[in-house]
């Protein structure tokens, strides 16, 4: 008879055990649900961020052109810029790039270092101090990304440096 208390006792005890065990369970769960939750908040926050990027894109073609003669972005923000090449000719013979000179900088006397400089892809050697920021050069239906801080506010020349294209190639990038 007392044997058969004990396995009732155990019985019962073993039962307590499992149910308590499976109540831990549900609440790990509830906060891994809350944490979740609180993932799910914190992304609007990371879109603020982004809105300190500014992107730009511009678009040359095989005549020569460049689609903006203007850009303005805002003191701070970091310049994420694409040039797309929309024409067909070759690199060699209708290349693009996108060279912003630093203020101060004269556009025909960088052009003319530029010119002879193909080697470097028309970007002189020593010639950092003048630019802040330049692209690869490219080809018909090539593209290309570059990223850079955006320099203080004020008014700056860009060109394409490859021969004879910053005569029409050429414009004003803003920082206000
Ligand atoms: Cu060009």
């Amino acid at each position: 008879m007392k044997r058969s208390i004990n396995y009732v006792l155990t019985a019962v005890f073993s039962l307590a055990l499992l149910t308590s065990c499976g109540g831990e369970k549900k609440k790990e769960e509830e906060k891994e649900t809350i944490k979740l939750g609180v993932q799910k908040e914190e992304e609007p926050k990371a879109e603020v961020a982004d809105s300190n990027v500014a992107e730009i894109v511009i678009s040359g073609d095989d005549m020569m052109k460049f689609d903006l003669s203007e850009i303005k972005v805002k003191a701070g923000q970091k310049v994420k810029l694409t040039l797309r090449h929309k024409g067909k000719m070759a690199v060699n013979v209708m290349g693009h790039n996108f060279v912003l000179l630093a203020q101060g900088v004269d556009m025909t006397d960088f052009a003319t270092k530029a010119a002879t400089s193909q080697a470097t892809k028309y970007i002189p050697e020593g010639s950092e101090g003048d630019i802040i920021a330049h692209t690869d050069l490219i080809g018909g239906g090539q593209t290309t990304t570059i990223e850079f801080d955006a320099p203080e506010v004020g008014t700056y020349d860009f060109l394409c440096s490859f021969p004879g294209h910053y005569a029409l190639m050429k414009g004003k990038f803003i920082v206000e």
